[in-house]
């Protein structure tokens, strides 16, 4: 091969990658689940692990679900032995870190359903990232361990 193919290749390489970089989603999640809760319930729960593989530091600055009213990220505070949730402005996932969101702990915090969610179905959140990014996810109803 020429060494101008060779240079071209190289340049061409270059060019693409940023654009396969901006195409994947920034944060990679895992094992989602909102716990199924009785219709009477207004308030359900999703956790997750959320990895941010990029070089950078992310914020989530909010979640939209077309499903509920409002969506909220909390975290359980224990003070004096009483358990209470603090609502969280936004959820920072450090570079190459895994996050963790758990009974107990963080959580996102689904407000005022708009239907009845069972074991099966999704409920599609909307994630709004400090680089300007919107990332959409899915997480899957499962059966309450009793
Ligand atoms: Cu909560």
């Amino acid at each position: 091969m020429n060494q101008f193919i060779r240079h071209l290749i190289l340049i061409l390489g270059l060019l693409l990658t940023p654009l396969a970089n901006s195409a994947a989603p920034a944060l990679s999640i895992n094992g989602a689940y909102s716990p199924e809760a009785p219709p009477v319930v207004k308030v359900l729960a999703a956790y997750m692990m959320i990895e941010n593989k990029s070089a950078n530091e992310i914020k989530i600055t909010a979640i939209q679900s077309p499903d509920f009213d409002q969506v909220e990220i909390h975290r359980i505070d224990s003070h004096d032995g009483m358990m209470r949730m603090v609502k969280q402005e936004h959820l920072t996932i450090p570079a190459g870190k895994v996050i963790s969101l758990s009974p107990g702990e963080l959580h996102i915090m689904l407000l005022q359903p708009h239907r009845t969610f069972k074991d099966g179905d999704v409920i599609s959140l909307q994630l709004t990232l400090n680089n300007g990014t919107q990332q959409t996810i899915n997480v899957p109803v499962r059966k309450r361990n009793l």
